[in-house]
């Protein structure tokens, strides 16, 4: 963990969001927090560490009160952000919280920006930098699956992980500088294939959890889950069932949806972007043309492609091609209005693609799809947050992969011979990426991207 000096100036920021409420929370943190409290709520007395006081506040230099509020005091270093800490209750709203934090600023604190109380906390060795960005997926995130695993990641699971792996690596090269220290002996003391087994043991434990990168990305944004297939298939009956509400318009006329409508929701705590599209088919429309246009780039972009088709309906060239075009992993077939069709039986399966029957009118088929849903997007993951470390975000995966070709490429110097002290500077490359994922040195590019996402007063 780093050691930074700290801080020497006094933050402040609402913590809470502006608006209609009961109560608001202001935080302030740095070396003069209980300067700045005697500033705006003279009369105070004697202010002891974690008990709460009833204060006047006032603005420091006309005295004028602007409400009575909850001050408790947090003594460094055992605050959240390891500095004097006061958090201080208001009544909610839009004015009284910004008239507080006015005369906080007039009694010599700054103004914080986003992320600023973390960021110190962080530095202060009170959180590392995946800790931190729990935080931020706790505040950010919709879904239960990135709430379970943000929870896990701020109790240090990925922390953990990621540093047994550094532990495993400086192994390695522990066992490296022992071989160099006796030249001599005939017989290594330590075979170079206990190094190598070594080596490759932590390469597959990178992989294990860089397997769930993909998925523990989705976890954020939600899948992008398109609908497609000719005008009339389905498309918008389909999509207002997996929603449970009437959102798009649905009429027996082809053409009927014109633009991309989008709307998330959650299949057993995880995340989904449902968008509805224009139906796909050759077109003098110029509206609908546009919206064909759209659904076009949806579905290039799309994690899921839902391809509409009516049972029994013979499937034309155009699908076929269609089908042809989208790659199996992100395709389901869904063949629609099954209660008009009772005896018909879907195609059998020929291809790896998969099938769904469904009729948004009666219900029937729509949990099947659900599931099948959930398990193409999230299939590698599901059960997995709350116990399993996972890689959910961009940055977690670029140092892992880092510290995955450092390994491979001590692997490949040792397999040509390079002497092992040399070799090994691929593991000390290897330690580094994984101790920049984990924050243990900061690097300030790292830092602004990570506490620039957060809001102000956390
Ligand atoms: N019986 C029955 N009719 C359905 C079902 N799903 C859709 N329909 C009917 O099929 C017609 C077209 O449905 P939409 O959902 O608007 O189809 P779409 O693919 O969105 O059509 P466009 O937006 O025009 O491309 C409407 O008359 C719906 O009532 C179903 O499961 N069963
Ligand atoms: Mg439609």
């Amino acid at each position: 963990m780093s050691v930074s000096p700290l801080s020497d100036d006094t933050i402040a920021a609402i913590a809470t969001p502006a608006g209609r409420g009961a109560v608001a929370l202001l935080r302030v943190s740095g070396p003069d927090a209980l300067v700045v409290l005697r500033r705006i709520a003279p009369g105070i007395g004697d202010v002891q560490p974690r008990t709460q006081r009833l204060a006047a506040l006032r603005h420091p230099q006309s005295g004028e009160l602007l409400d009575r509020g909850l001050v408790t005091y947090f003594a460094a270093p055992a605050s959240y952000t390891g500095e004097d800490m006061l958090e201080i209750a208001t009544h909610g709203g839009v004015l009284t919280p910004q008239l507080v934090l006015d005369a906080l600023l007039a009694a010599g604190a700054r103004a914080a920006g986003p992320g600023e109380f973390t960021r110190r906390a962080y530095l202060n060795g009170k959180l590392d930098l995946l800790q931190a960005e729990a935080v931020a997926d706790l505040i950010d995130g919709r879904s239960r699956a990135l709430h379970r695993a943000a929870v896990h990641q701020m109790e240090r699971g990925l922390s953990r992980r990621v540093s047994e792996l550094r532990d495993a690596i400086i192994g390695t090269e522990a066992l490296i500088a022992y071989s160099i220290d006796f030249p001599e002996e005939d017989e290594p003391p330590v075979p170079p294939a206990r190094i190598v087994a070594s080596a490759t043991d932590v390469i597959a434990r990178i992989d294990t959890l860089l397997a769930t990168a993909p998925e523990g990305e989705l976890l954020r944004e939600g899948a992008l889950t398109v609908l497609a297939g000719r005008p009339n298939s389905g498309k918008s009956s389909l999509f207002n069932a997996l929603l449970g509400t009437e959102r798009a318009i649905v009429t027996d006329i082809p053409g009927t949806t014109r633009d991309a409508v989008e709307a998330s929701v959650s299949i057993d705590g995880y995340p989904f972007r449902l968008v509805d599209t224009a139906g796909l088919r050759e077109t003098m429309d110029r509206v609908e043309g546009i919206g064909i246009e759209v659904a076009r780039r949806y579905l290039a972009a799309a994690d899921l492609v839902l391809f509409c088709i009516e049972l029994g309906r013979e499937v034309d060239a155009d699908e076929a091609s269609f089908m042809a075009s989208v790659d199996a992993a992100r395709l389901i077939v869904v063949r629609t209005k099954s209660d008009r069709q009772p005896d018909a039986a879907a195609d059998a399966d020929e291809s790896a693609t998969l099938t769904a029957t469904v009729s948004a009118t009666t219900g029937a088929g729509i949990p099947e799809l659900r599931r099948a849903l959930l398990s193409k997007a999230f299939g590698g993951i599901l059960g997995e947050p709350g116990e399993a470390p996972l890689v959910t975000r961009e940055r977690h995966a670029r140092a892992l992969r880092a510290a995955r070709d450092e390994l491979a490429a001590f692997l490949a110097a040792m397999d040509d011979g390079v002497p092992m002290e040399f070799a090994a500077t691929h593991l000390r490359a290897a330690v580094g990426a994984l101790e920049d994922l984990v924050g243990v040195v900061s690097v300030d590019d790292v830092l602004d991207r990570v506490f620039g996402t957060f809001c102000v007063g956390k």
